[in-house]
């Protein structure tokens, strides 16, 4: 397995569209094995094919205290959303950077597993805002797109500051 270096936000590979997964292959089980280990060194919750410059339809999540609860998502689909749930989000992509975003409380989620099954997955809670975050990554979107434009741009600044420090 391999750790795979993240994207930083504003880079604009983050901003591009992710295509569907044809074919459950050992190369997309490499990928996702080697998301995994990325999401749980860094340590993240979640991380999107996209953070790790691969635009396919791939996502990775585990929010358990325990680390032992990996779910692998692969073409996932929100299929139904309901309610509103404000929450305090952070980013691998965006490191140091948190804020509040509202989303569906409640989502159900398509998707296929390793094996090419077809699942379904209600949720709600902290998975269903990692869920919304993660297929957010996959159409090209950072959590910071849903703040304010002067939100928007304050972030960029200080990161660009945080880069130039650590260049
Ligand atoms: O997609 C990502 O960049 C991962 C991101 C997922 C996420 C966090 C919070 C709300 C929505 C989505 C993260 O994992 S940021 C790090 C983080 O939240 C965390 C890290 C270690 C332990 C607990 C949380
Ligand atoms: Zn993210």
């Amino acid at each position: 397995m391999a750790l795979l270096p993240i994207l930083r936000y504003p880079d604009p590979r983050l901003t591009k569209i992710a295509a569907p997964v044809e074919n459950i292959d050992d190369d997309i089980r490499r990928l996702a094995a080697d998301m995994a280990e990325t999401m749980y060194e860094a340590p993240g919750i979640g991380l999107a094919a996209t953070q790790v410059n691969v635009h396919k339809r791939l996502i990775v999540i585990d929010i358990s205290e325990t680390r032992d609860e990996l779910l692998t998502l692969i073409n996932p689909t929100i299929v139904v959303a309901d309610g509103h749930q404000v929450y305090e989000e952070g980013c691998l992509s965006v490191p140091g950077i948190y804020d509040k975003v509202e989303r569906a409380a409640t989502v159900t989620v398509r998707y296929l597993d390793l094996d090419g099954q077809e699942c379904s997955l209600d949720t709600d809670g902290l998975l269903a805002v990692c869920v919304q975050h993660e297929i957010d990554h996959l159409n090209g979107k950072v959590f910071v797109d849903h703040l304010s434009r002067l939100k928007q741009e304050r972030i960029r600044s200080k990161l660009a500051k945080q880069a130039r420090i650590t260049a």
